[in-house]
């Protein structure tokens, strides 16, 4: 058994992470069935379309019976705009939380005080999996207010003992002076953050390699296993994805263990699928789907079968850690964020996984999707690193497109820019601007 499962916290249950599946599964039962009779007798909506397909809480025999339950989509959380979807009154409620939306509404989630207190034991669960312990001082620069990720890491770091310091993003200067004055062993942040930050130190000449940072906690965006080097390398230590959205409680939903074989889902409060993102169909094992997510033990917002739009893969079977719950494998994007460039799919990461660790190019890009005709093109602005001589930029886009091309399959038109171009992100980064008319889009 890995040595991220011994001596627990005693706040932790490693015999929940080593279930046998057996035990797993019939806790699972009994967990749907008291949320979907939660849903039906709480939440009209739930009930009215549980009705219309002929299903009553009393209907599930197994687990199996969980594919004849509707989907819930990201849409019926907006129709439903702000509390509709809520099974408990909102003056019962300790806090909401609510994703900003690019587009009219935001998404608005809330939690009793009872889901506070799972959600802080799971991201507690999430970082000791990744190896923090009680007492490291956790330096926390996932933003604090709508936003899950800073409240979400500080209730968790503050339910495993450690203590936080409650920065935010930005003011990045302030960020390496705190990391390295206050000797923050741990960071969390989103990966495009953490990479700002080093930028920022290694522009102070502050080696934040030096510092006492051992463990970041990264995720809230996708990210490629090449940015996971740059930053490995970067900032001197051992990066860690973590991966959950609003809509099913924030972050802690899964973690990596120090295995590193794809990020635990914790099972006994939620159940994973993979589905086709165009039929709904179940894929194969193993085979890349959208993230389906039921939740088992929400009170304020139980949601049946939540349509993530993420897309990756699930590993049944124990870890090497001995954890048994199900290992959601690197999310390669959103299915919204996929691009269909003249017939070819492509994930923005997997032009990050070209680009990142190229020689002459730094680890800061975006994609412009543009309609030239009928015809998409895809447009790759990326710095150069600090130092290179301009003169050198067309060669280095020529290294890049042939690439891109030879291990994606798509023509990019390269703008190798000059350093500090392209925005820095302080949260989620924005990678892809998309100028395209938005009835015509793929
Ligand atoms: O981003 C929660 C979170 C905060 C997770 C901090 C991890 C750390 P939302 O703002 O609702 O919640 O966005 C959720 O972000 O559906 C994914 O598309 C993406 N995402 C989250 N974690 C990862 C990850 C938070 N580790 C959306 N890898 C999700 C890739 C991720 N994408």
């Amino acid at each position: 058994m890995g040595a991220c499962l011994d001596s627990p916290h005693p706040g932790l249950h490693p015999d929940v992470e080593t279930m046998s599946r057996d035990a797993l599964a019939a806790l699972q039962l009994d967990r749907l069935r008291a949320t979907l009779l939660d849903a039906w007798t709480h939440v009209p909506w739930q009930r009215a379309r549980l009705e219309a397909a002929g299903l009553t809480p009393g209907a599930l025999r197994s687990l199996d019976d969980l594919q004849r339950l509707p989907f819930t989509l990201k849409t019926d959380l907006r129709d439903h705009y702000p509390f509709g979807l809520f099974a408990r009154p909102v003056e019962s409620l300790a806090r909401v939380h609510a994703s900003s939306g690019t587009t009219g509404r935001p998404t608005v989630v809330g939690y009793t005080a009872g889901d506070l207190g799972r959600w802080a034991d799971l991201v507690a669960r999430s970082m000791y999996c990744a190896g923090v312990r009680p007492g490291d001082l956790v330096h926390n620069a996932y933003g604090y207010g709508l936003f899950t990720g800073g409240l979400g890491a500080h209730d968790g770091a503050t339910r495993l003992g450690c203590p936080v310091v409650p920065i935010s993003g930005g003011g990045t200067e302030r960020q390496v002076a705190l990391i390295m004055d206050f000797g923050a062993r741990v960071l969390c942040a989103t990966p495009s953050y953490a990479l700002a930050i080093a930028e920022v130190a290694e522009q102070q000449g502050v080696d934040l390699r030096r510092s006492r940072l051992a463990i970041g906690l990264f995720g809230a965006e996708p990210w490629s296993a090449a940015m996971r080097q740059e930053i490995e390398q970067r900032l001197g230590l051992t990066a860690v994805d973590i991966y959950g959205l609003s809509e099913i409680m924030g972050p802690g939903v899964a973690c990596e263990c120090g295995c590193r074989q794809g990020l635990h889902g914790w099972e006994d409060h939620f159940l994973f699928e993979t589905v086709d993102p165009d039929t709904g169909a179940p894929v194969a094992e193993g085979e890349a789907g959208e993230l389906v997510i039921t939740t088992l033990a929400k009170e304020a917002l139980p949601m049946l079968r939540y349509r993530t739009r993420d897309i990756t893969r699930l590993a049944h079977g124990r870890c090497d850690c001995g954890r048994t719950h199900v290992r959601i494998l690197r999310i390669a994007g959103r299915s919204d964020d996929m691009l269909i460039i003249r017939g070819v799919n492509v994930y923005p990461s997997q032009i990050e996984a070209v680009l990142v660790g190229r020689p002459g190019l730094a680890p800061h890009y975006q994609l412009v999707v543009t309609r030239h005709g009928r015809l998409d093109h895809l447009r790759v602005e990326v710095e150069a690193l600090p130092g290179v001589p301009v003169e050198g930029f067309a060669a280095l886009a020529a290294d890049a497109m042939h690439h891109i091309k030879s291990l994606i399959g798509v023509t990019a038109e390269i703008a190798v820019q000059a350093p500090g171009c392209v925005p820095r992100s302080q949260g989620k980064a924005l990678r892809v601007r998309d100028l395209r008319p938005k009835e015509g889009r793929t």
